[in-house]
C-alpha cells in the first residue's frame, strides 16, 4: 500500500508562479499547509499571490523577482533568501514558453531565443543554484515541466519542440548526476491545456489563443497541480521518472480528437 506524506510540512521552489501551473502549484501546496516560494518576473502578481494564499491557508509564502534567463540575477536572488528558506525540499522547474508557431522558414530568431533561454537555460541556472542546498541535504526533488512535445515533434513545433525534447534529456541526465545524492528527479510531461501558455505563443492573439481548445476539453492547470503534488508526496524509496499526462482528446502530441 503507498501511504502519502502530505502532513509533513515542506519548502517548495516553484518557478513560473504568476500564471498557469506554477500559480495552481502554489496554491495546491499551501492548502496542504507547507511553505512556498514563488517566483516570476510579475512582482505584483506575485505580492498578490502571498496575500491570497497566507489569507486562506497555514503557509508561509515567499516571493522572488528574476527572470530565469538573466544567470546572474538567477544566482543573486537564491542567494539572497534568509537562510531557513534555503532548505528547499522540492524545485519545480514550470516557467517556460512557446513564442510563435511558425514554419523553421519562417522563424523568427528572437523567438528562438526566447524558448531555449527561457525553456532550457533558465531550468539549468535555476537547478544549478538550488542544487546545493539539496546535496547538503542529502534529499531533494527537482520535477521538471516539459511536455508532449519534448517527446514527438508537430507541425511548426521545431524550436518550442526542441527546447522540450533538450528538458527530457536534462530530466533523465540529472536524475543520474544526483543519483548517489538521493534526489529525485522527475518530469511531468503535458500535453495541451487551458492557460495562459496559448496567448503567449500567439503573441496576445487571444483569437488564435483559444482556437487552439476549440471542440475538445483540454487540461486545466489545477489537473498538472494535482499530479505534481501526487508525484512529490509518494514515500522516500518511489521515484516517478516521467509522467506523460493529456486530456482524453489528445493522442500524442500532433493528434487531438476534436468535434
Ligand atoms: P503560463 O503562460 O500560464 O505560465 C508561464 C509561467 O512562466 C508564468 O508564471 C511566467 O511568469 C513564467 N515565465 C515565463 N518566462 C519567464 C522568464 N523568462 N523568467 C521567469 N519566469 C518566466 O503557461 P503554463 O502554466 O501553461 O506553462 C508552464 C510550463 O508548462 C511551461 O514550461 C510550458 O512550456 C509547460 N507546458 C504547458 C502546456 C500547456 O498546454 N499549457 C503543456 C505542456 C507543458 P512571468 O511572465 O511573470 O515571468
Ligand atoms: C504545450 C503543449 O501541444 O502546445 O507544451 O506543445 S503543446
Amino acid at each position: 500500500m503507498i501511504r502519502y506524506f502530505t502532513l509533513m510540512k515542506r519548502i517548495i521552489f516553484i518557478t513560473g508562479a504568476t500564471s498557469g501551473f506554477g500559480r495552481a502549484m502554489a496554491q495546491k501546496y499551501a492548502a496542504n499547509g507547507d511553505d512556498v516560494i514563488i517566483t516570476g518576473r510579475r512582482t505584483n502578481r506575485l505580492n498578490e499571490l502571498k496575500t491570497h494564499l497566507e489569507t486562506n491557508f497555514e503557509a508561509a509564502i515567499y516571493c522572488l523577482t528574476f527572470d530565469v534567463r538573466n544567470e546572474a540575477d538567477v544566482k543573486s536572488a537564491i542567494a539572497s533568501l534568509p537562510e531557513p528558506w534555503k532548505k528547499i525540499d522540492i524545485l519545480i522547474n514550470n516557467a517556460g514558453l512557446a513564442s510563435g508557431m511558425d514554419p523553421i522558414q519562417n522563424g523568427n530568431s528572437e523567438d528562438w531565443n526566447k524558448m531555449i533561454d527561457t525553456n532550457v537555460k533558465g531550468l539549468l541556472y535555476v537547478s544549478q543554484a538550488i542544487i546545493p542546498f539539496m546535496i547538503e541535504n542529502k534529499e531533494g526533488h527537482i520535477i521538471n515541466i516539459g511536455s508532449t512535445a519534448g517527446k514527438e515533434v508537430y507541425p511548426n513545433g521545431n524550436v518550442y519542440c526542441a527546447s522540450k525534447h533538450a528538458v527530457d534529456a536534462i530530466t533523465k541526465s540529472m536524475r543520474i548526476d544526483l543519483l548517489p545524492h538521493g534526489i529525485k528527479v522527475t518530469q511531468i510531461a503535458p500535453g495541451a491545456a487551458n492557460t495562459e501558455f496559448s496567448t503567449v505563443r500567439f503573441h496576445g492573439d487571444k483569437e488564435k489563443a483559444d482556437a487552439a481548445y476549440n471542440g475538445y476539453q483540454p487540461m486545466v492547470a489545477e489537473d498538472i497541480a494535482e499530479l505534481t503534488f501526487y508525484a512529490t508526496s509518494l514515500p522516500k524509496h518511489l521515484c516517478i521518472n516521467d509522467l506523460v499526462v493529456t486530456s482524453l482528446a489528445q493522442a500524442n502530441s500532433y493528434l487531438i480528437h476534436r468535434e
